[in-house]
């Protein structure tokens, strides 16, 4: 009954329903950063060479999203461009899915969405840019990405490269913390605050993927039905200028603030703000960021399928 109720949603590629059926390593990749997180051509082709990265490293791909009202797994190249170019694809997160689908709707998954989707499937690696957070000035506006919360609930090791400076990085640290969130750093002590590599705080354990794949088990078979958040420092040469990505962010505060955004828009428009202030340096820097995480998410893959 509960494979039944969740095929008539659920609609998984053949070759990552295979790789799944074999136990072979499958990345899970969101598609909220291909909609909403980077401009036309750029996001189309940075989710294609993502893949590639995967499958290059041992990895199968899973591109998630919603198209039609069904929530697919795995994606081909025409879907992807259609995600990416089309304006009319909503930002989905955990509160937007049913909507989404009882209204055959296609929808951009963002990170909270994509675990629970990797959970339902049986994907426990999940490779993104920057998690949600607690935006500054949430202490007041109580904007607080509903990612933190899944990845207190939801069993699956998402890869990212920290949390972008344009949140308030110390607070999101504490409320990982307050929802019981192991936050691994990928052979590094620091925590990455996504466009550089060292945010001024710490992660809770300096590990590897094997490590990080053990942990994972462990966790599961605690039931502790927790997430993994693993950060990974973007590599150095990739690193964007300090003094320019925090003006950037002083003047994309200022704009969201005085045209008055809210809600889910905040992130995207704060993201091509600041991609337009650093005359695109901060894309370049995007892109590598999720190229390399991918990498890793893909090594890590192979750790937990050596381990299931
Ligand atoms: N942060 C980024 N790039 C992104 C996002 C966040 O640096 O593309 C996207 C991710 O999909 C993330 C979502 O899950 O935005 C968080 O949005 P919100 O703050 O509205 O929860
Ligand atoms: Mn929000």
């Amino acid at each position: 009954m509960k494979a039944e109720q969740l095929s008539n949603h659920i609609r998984v590629s053949q070759p990552v329903a295979k790789a799944l059926r074999d136990n072979m390593p499958v990345v899970a990749l969101e598609s909220t950063i291909i909609s909403h997180g980077m401009p036309y051509p750029d996001n189309v082709q940075t989710a294609l060479m993502v893949e590639r990265i995967a499958v290059d490293n041992g990895a199968v791909p899973a591109t998630i999203a919603i198209i039609d009202g069904v929530i697919r797994v795995g994606l081909n190249a025409d879907e992807i461009e259609m995600l990416g170019s089309q304006k009319n694809i909503d930002k989905v997160s955990r509160r937007d899915i049913t909507h989404c689908i009882v209204n055959k709707g296609c929808g951009a998954t963002t990170v909270a969405s994509t675990m629970i989707i990797a959970n339902l499937v049986g994907i426990k690696v999940f490779a993104t840019g920057g998690i949600g957070g607690v935006h500054r000035g949430g202490e007041v506006s109580m904007d607080i990405s509903a990612d933190l919360q899944e990845l207190a609930h939801t069993p699956v090791i998402v890869v990212c490269g920290g949390v972008k400076s344009i949140l308030d990085i110390p607070r999101t640290r504490e409320y990982l913390e307050t929802m019981g969130v192991t936050v691994c750093g990928y052979n590094t002590d620091v925590f990455p605050a996504f466009y550089t590599r060292d945010s001024g705080l710490r992660v809770d354990c300096n590990v590897n993927e094997y490590e990080i794949a053990q942990m994972f088990s462990v966790s599961n078979q605690l039931s502790l039905h927790s997430g993994l958040l693993v950060a990974v420092p973007i590599p150095t040469r990739y690193e964007i200028d300090k003094q320019l990505i925090a003006e950037a962010i002083e003047h994309a505060n200022a704009q969201v603030a005085s045209k008055r955004i809210t809600g889910k828009d905040i992130t995207p428009y704060m993201l091509s703000t600041i991609a337009r202030y650093t005359n695109g340096a901060s894309l370049s820097t995007n892109i590598h960021l999720i190229k390399n995480n991918c990498l890793i998410a893909s090594k890590i893959a192979q750790q937990v399928s050596k381990l299931s």
